[in-house]
Parts: C-alpha cells; sequence; structure tokens
C-alpha cells in the first residue's frame, strides 16, 4: 500500500513513520508513505499556502492552487493507482476499527492534513474523496490525525504483523477489549498474578482470557457489545466463574 499526506509540517509525518511497526513495514517494503509540502507548490517568493479568510475574521485557510498542484504531483508519483483523497477534519466519519479495515484495503491513500481554519472549500468539493475524524475534540492540525491513520491502517498490511501480534489483532477485531496482561514477578505487593496464567492449562487460560475481554467490554463499554450480540456460549462464559468486576 501506498500512502501520501499532503501536509505543512512534513517533518512531523516522518518522524512518526520511522519508529516501530510503520518504521518496519515500510524498510521492509510493505508500506510506502511519502509526503508533500504544499508551499513547495506556492506561486510567489514567499512560498504562500494559505491567505486570509473570505468575509473577515481572524484566520487563514489553505489556498487550492497549492494542493492542487501537489496532488498532481502525487498522482504523477503514483503512477496509475486508484488514490482515495482523505481530508482529516471534525466534520468527517469517526473513525473506527471498521473504518479503518475498511482504508486497509486501498492500494493508495492521499490524506490531506490542515493547518489554521482549514482549506478552501471548493478544494474539498473537487479533490477529496472522503473526510475523516479521529475523534470529537479540535486539534490545531491534521497531522496528527493523519499519523493515526497511518499506525492504525499501516499495522493492517499483509505481513506487517508477526503471529503473535496479529492474535492480538484477532481479538480486538472480534470487537471486544483486550484482557489484562501481566508479566514477571509473578508475586508482588502490588499484588499476585492470576493463578490460572501459571498454571499452564492452556484451554483454562483461553476461557480466563475471553471471559475477561468480555466482562471488561460489558462493564467498560457496552456499546461495543450492542453492535454484535453475543453467542450463547460467549454469555454462558461472561456468566460463570466468581472473579471481583473489572475496576
Ligand atoms: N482538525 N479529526 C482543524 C481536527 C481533526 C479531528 C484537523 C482541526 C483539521 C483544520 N482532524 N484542522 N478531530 O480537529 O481529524
Amino acid at each position: 500500500m501506498r500512502i501520501d499526506v499532503i501536509t505543512l509540517f512534513p517533518d512531523f509525518i516522518e518522524s512518526c513513520a520511522r519508529i516501530g511497526v510503520v518504521g518496519r513495514a515500510r524498510e521492509r517494503g510493505l508500506l510506502e508513505i511519502a509526503t508533500w509540502n504544499p508551499r513547495d507548490f506556492a506561486s510567489d517568493n514567499y512560498r504562500s499556502a494559505d491567505d486570509r479568510c473570505y468575509g473577515g475574521g481572524p484566520g487563514m485557510v489553505m489556498m487550492i492552487d497549492p494542493l492542487r498542484k501537489a496532488l498532481d504531483d502525487v498522482r504523477a508519483a503514483a503512477g496509475s493507482t486508484k488514490a482515495k483523497v482523505i481530508y482529516l477534519s471534525p466534520q468527517g466519519t469517526r473513525l473506527d476499527q471498521a473504518k479503518v479495515a475498511e482504508l486497509a484495503r486501498q492500494e493508495h491513500l492521499v490524506l490531506l492534513s490542515g493547518r489554521y481554519e482549514g482549506v478552501d472549500e471548493r478544494f474539498l468539493e473537487r479533490a477529496v474523496d472522503e473526510e475523516i475524524s479521529v475523534g470529537d475534540y479540535v486539534l490545531s492540525g491534521g497531522e496528527l490525525a493523519a499519523a493515526i491513520v497511518i499506525d492504525a491502517v499501516g499495522r493492517l498490511q499483509q505481513g506487517v504483523l508477526n503471529d503473535a501480534m496479529s492474535a492480538e489483532q484477532d481479538s480486538f477485531s472480534n470487537g471486544l477489549l483486550d484482557c489484562p496482561h501481566y508479566t514477571r514477578p509473578e508475586h508482588h505487593d502490588w499484588g499476585d498474578v492470576p493463578a490460572v496464567l501459571t498454571s499452564g492449562d492452556h484451554a483454562a487460560i483461553a476461557r480466563w482470557r475471553r471471559r475477561a475481554s468480555l466482562r471488561l467490554t460489558q462493564a467498560l463499554r457496552p456499546d461495543l457489545l450492542a453492535s454484535v450480540p453475543l453467542t450463547p456460549e460467549e454469555q454462558e462464559l461472561l456468566d460463570s466463574g466468581d472473579d471481583p468486576e473489572p475496576k
């Protein structure tokens, strides 16, 4: 998959895309990420990519032409791929794992990160396919939102996660919260590791984890369960046992 990001702060995106799972995916050629600065496509000596808002008031708006030229260069660099152009904005569809999975199936995404008051509406109407929001709060720019999309989408690319990580992935793509995790030491003055996890009984451990996931999800995010009704087996698992309620 290829992801191009149009941004006034390419360094931020590049530093995010160099680390961790996404960084390794790039090194291995599983994910191609490039950044484009609209200032490099400006037509004046100040390299302006934004201008004052018609109608008055404070704040600047990103201009059509530097963005349009940047997008033309993205398309030329990517060849004949069918790009999906996404503008990160609070007006967009809220990002969730189902949306991430859908985006991960595209061969080419172009992410547009706005600054200031945002982007000239005519560019959004003509050049943008979709608006996506990462949550109901106001950021000072779309770069953090683009980094979230890159991370969540990048890790779903074929071959990016190792087997252990993929199994972990399964536990969220089933729509449940993850179970608690423990590591050494087994006994600590802040508490002991649940005995089942050191029992070596793999079936019992799997059941404990699944039940913990179900209980946590029911207690903390019942909305997640509402969309996917529990199977009779899951309902039984949820009702069984005598563990205390999750915090
Ligand atoms: N912004 N999800 C305003 C966001 C945002 C969000 C990005 C602030 C765009 C112009 N983006 N700029 N929430 O708050 O994606």
